[in-house]
């Protein structure tokens, strides 16, 4: 299609011009309507009908199958349900051949769509959900739910949350439901679950009750008679998501009661539907003011262990901070025994340059799934990063981001690579273009730049375990003098590097806040030793003199200014790789992309200059000299 685009342009001929915007995702199948397939009439039939390029394929239901799974052998497609010969289909349209079966059962996107159509931390325009001038599902959105819908499904999504986890009561109020019950029933032929953020006080804000307590009475007979009413309009409805107590949302701790309580309260709620509760662990500031924040998540849920209701999972980003460009991995994962947990990754892209960079974050999800196991967990959510933008996620590489999400909830041991080559041929390539020698050269140096650009912005924003000196709120841009002492100490950055004269870094071990001591052995004495951390989590575990030595000689300063000096290079080289391939990409996506990267080096040259200076401030000019 690009082709086409590039021929057009250059003949200037408009008729039969198809606009690059990025609407089409990786969904680029040429119409061939060429494939005879038989079996049930279903959403695999139609697709492969559509853009199938054999003559023929076949739709085979085999009730024994598990769930969601499916077995492609040659052009047949077998699977237990119309759902799994879904999922058949578009692997067919991928390649793929043999057996899969996805790797969890919940795989979810979580929206933090606001009812007034905003979206907190979204880059790429308003919701697609909700619009408070529209107070119905019309045709327009209709279509575009279900163009969302089929997007998910190619990847293997099952499940959306649909609304924001700092939620409005009003999500439970009739209205919206019925709004619910309409987008359910356009994602339901997709295979996907609605599920919804709950504000714990709904209670007292849409039942007009005095308390939210889940032990009163009163309280545990509204959250019943919600859930029945929400099961009578949505009977496959999954469940609801809880963010308690945590950045003034209201929870069980108001009334002195524990997370386990509340949790346990909405879960017979649900129950007997066979709802879920997804309990977030994010909680820092209230019970534990004080504790490093990194701690508090272990400490607030390690006495809850055992006690919640079999229906409820806790929910945890997969590092202990805050969706950073690197963390260490959650040492709550490491806590819970006998709590069954999903992790929470983000998608959107809050703290690695919004949709303005050019980070794919499956390297960043990979390296996670390395220290914390894929069969630890049983679910896994991503925080969206879709929105009304013709191109769906503001950067045309930030579609990655979502793919890429979809095909590690369906299988995290597939290489961020292997994704990687798969998006880019999906979403650039173009068969016809196959014989030209260069694309090969072309194609692989755009992988490579996907692949390295996770690192590259680690480098150019907060190297060697630096972590949250971003400005205040908007998180896009660098901020390491950040303090505002009206603001919780938690929320300003001097508080994470603490910088002074003899070093920078958080010294967590045990001569410090011992957060370390909540990680298993082996990490528990790795990070903990200053000898034995890993340099990316450096700064991260420990505060360490300027002049010490790095492993490759330099000393800590030297190796901070490398760092920065290698992530703005990276950046350069991105551009020279995109100038490069321009013959090859269609021109709407190939310029504003280029826009974007020309932005993105910008940005990270600040970065450099603005933490170089600050931090540099702090060495005398007798140890940067050494
Ligand atoms: O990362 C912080 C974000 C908040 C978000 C919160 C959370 C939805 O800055 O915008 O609120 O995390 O995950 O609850």
């Amino acid at each position: 299609m690009k082709r086409i685009a590039l021929f057009v342009t250059t003949l200037a001929c408009a008729i039969c011009v198809m606009a690059e915007d990025g609407s089409r995702l990786w969904l680029r199948y040429e119409r061939v309507q060429k494939a005879e397939v038989t079996g049930p009439e279903c959403i695999a039939k139609e697709e492969l009908r559509n853009y199938y390029a054999g003559e023929k394929a076949n739709l085979v239901i085999d009730t024994s199958m598990p769930e969601d799974a499916y077995n492609i052998s040659g052009s047949t497609i077998t699977a237990k349900n119309e759902i799994g010969l879904m999922y058949g289909a578009y692997a067919l349209l991928r390649g793929e051949s043999g057996y899969s079966a996805p790797y969890w059962k919940l795989r979810i996107l979580n929206h933090w769509d606001n009812l007034d159509g905003s979206i907190e931390r979204g880059y790429a325009g308003k919701s697609i959900f909700w619009d408070p001038e529209k107070n119905e599902i019309g045709k327009e959105k209709r279509d575009l739910i279900k163009e969302y819908a089929r997007a998910n499904a190619s990847i293997g999504i099952n499940g959306t949350v649909l609304n924001n986890v700092n939620a409005s009561p009003k999500m439970l109020s009739a209205p919206y439901i019925q709004q619910v019950k309409e987008i359910a029933a356009i994602l339901r032929p997709y295979g996907i679950k609605v599920y919804l953020s709950v504000n714990f006080a709904s209670p007292m804000a849409l039942g007009k009750l005095k308390t939210a307590d889940p032990l009163d009475k009163n309280v545990v007979a509204w959250w019943k008679a919600k859930a029945k009413e929400i099961y009578q309009q949505i009977p496959d409805f999954g469940g609801f998501l809880v963010k308690a107590n945590s950045e003034g949302q209201p929870g069980p701790g108001d009334y002195h009661r524990t997370h386990a309580q509340g949790a346990n309260m909405l879960a017979d709620a649900v129950k007997p539907y066979g709802g879920i509760i997804m309990w977030r662990s994010f909680v820092y500031g209230a019970n534990h003011k004080g504790e490093d924040r990194v701690k508090q998540a272990v400490s607030e849920f390690v006495n809850d262990d055992g006690k919640f209701r079999d229906n409820v999972i806790l929910q945890s980003k997969n590092g202990p901070l805050d969706f950073q460009p690197r963390e260490p991995y959650a040492p709550i994962f490491d806590n819970m025994h006998k709590t069954p947990q999903m992790a929470e990754l983000q998608i959107t892209q809050e703290y690695l340059g919004q949709s303005r960079h050019l980070v794919y974050l499956a390297p960043m999800w990979e390296e996670f799934f390395g220290f914390v196991r894929p069969q630890r967990l049983i679910g896994i959510a991503g925080v969206a990063n879709i929105g009304l933008d013709k191109n769906w996620c503001g950067h045309h590489f930030s579609q990655a981001n979502w793919y890429a999400f979809g095909r590690l909830a369906w299988n995290p041991l597939l290489s961020s690579e292997q994704i990687a080559r798969e998006w880019l041929e999906e979403t650039f390539g173009d068969k016809r273009l196959k014989e030209d020698s260069r694309l090969s050269t072309i194609n692989h140096q755009l992988l490579d730049m996907m692949m390295r650009s996770r690192e590259a912005c680690v480098d150019y924003m907060m190297p060697l375990g630096l972590h949250h000196i971003f400005k205040f709120d908007h998180h896009y841009g660098p901020e390491p003098d950040g303090f505002i002492a009206s603001y919780p100490l938690e929320w300003c950055p001097v508080y994470y590097h603490k910088a002074d004269s003899l070093g920078v870094g958080f010294n967590r071990s045990h001569t410090g806040t011992d957060a370390t001591s909540q990680y298993n052995e082996p990490y528990r004495s790795l990070y903990d030793d200053l000898s034995t951390c890993p340099e990316q989590y450096l700064l991260w575990f420990h505060h360490v003199p300027w002049t010490y030595r790095m492993k490759d000689g330099s000393t800590l300063w030297e190796s901070l200014q490398k760092h920065y000096d290698h992530g703005v290079n990276e950046v350069e080289d991105f551009l020279r790789i995109w100038q490069n391939a321009k013959p090859y990409i269609d021109e709407q996506r190939w310029k504003e992309t280029d826009e974007r990267l020309h932005h993105q080096l910008e940005n990270a040259r600040e970065w450099r200059k603005v933490c170089l200076n600050y931090f540099g401030s702090f060495v005398s000019s007798h140890t940067s000299k050494e």
